[in-house]
């Protein structure tokens, strides 16, 4: 019995929908839990993810956090291609890609989101369940500093310290995966794998939010080569883009478009 624990916007959510397709494993059961609306803090969540975060996935009563811990569980534990490559040197390529976005590109990818769209989102729940929502994250979260950080941000905006460099950190992934490319045909070497797994959520979120124009017009060719195959690959929009309810994607859309002024301006492509 397999369950996955999501939410249609949730980076690492998709992720672990991007494995579990291309290793050719459907969940038994899906269960959605929605984030923007505060069900991560419900009691019932916290016993299987105390961090009050999604994904989580139950292998037969088993419970497996993280979602890369979950992408190689996934890799190990089912039949199908394997997604960890044979050469040594292109593995540890690839585990430095997955401890990059854990440690540095998604927290990045938190705030860069709710700066530009999800704080417009949770301000609709008005002041009172706004303050519930944001008092009820755990100091453990996202990030240790998630719970002080969205308040800033959900408060602050582009005025929010430290979002400027922020913002520009993630557009410097962008250049480090141009620089992977150039190289090879995937992040870690010639064969698909987690590396490029755990990175497309990434540039998607940046498309998703109508931010393209950092990879391309010849910003990155590279960058916009590599999505362009990713998002010919069949799993693609079943991971991606089918989960994400209409109305929160028409909100990445128009909140992304009006915050791109100012991705543009941080970044220094005026
Ligand atoms: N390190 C965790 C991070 C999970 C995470 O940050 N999940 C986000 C969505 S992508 C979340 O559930 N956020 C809930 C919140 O912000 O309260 C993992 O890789 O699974």
């Amino acid at each position: 019995m397999l369950e996955l624990y999501h939410h249609g916007s949730s980076v690492c959510a998709a992720k672990v929908r991007f494995a579990l397709a291309e290793k050719g494993v459907v969940p038994d059961e899906m269960h959605y839990i929605d984030i923007l609306k505060g069900e991560q803090f419900d009691p019932g969540y916290l016993k299987i993810n105390p961090k009050a975060v999604v994904p989580a996935l139950v292998h037969d009563g088993n419970i497996i956090n993280e979602s890369t811990v979950i992408c190689e569980y996934v890799n190990d534990a089912f039949d199908g291609a394997s997604l960890v490559p044979d050469d040594p040197l292109a593995r540890a390529r690839m585990r430095i890609w997955e401890k990059a976005v854990d440690e540095q590109l998604h927290p990045a990818c938190g705030e860069l989101t709710f700066v530009s769209c999800h704080r417009h989102i949770v301000m609709r729940l008005g002041e009172e369940k706004l303050r519930e929502f944001l008092s009820s994250t755990p100091d453990q979260s996202v990030t240790s500093t998630w719970k002080k950080r969205k308040q800033e941000i959900v408060r602050l905006g582009f005025e929010a310290p430290g979002i400027e460099d922020t913002i520009r950190m993630y557009d410097g992934y962008l250049f480090k995966m141009e620089a992977a490319l150039k190289q090879h045909e995937w992040l870690a070497g010639e064969t698909f794998s987690l590396a490029d797994i755990a990175l497309t959520p990434y540039v998607n979120r940046l498309d998703m939010l109508n931010m393209s124009g950092m990879w391309t017009d010849g910003r990155l060719p590279h960058v916009e080569a590599w999505f362009n195959r990713i998002k010919s690959m069949e799993s693609f929009a079943p991971a991606f883009l089918e989960w994400c309810p209409e109305e929160l994607t028409n909100d990445l859309k128009t909140f992304g478009a009006q915050s791109w002024p100012d991705v543009k301006r941080i970044i220094g492509m005026n």
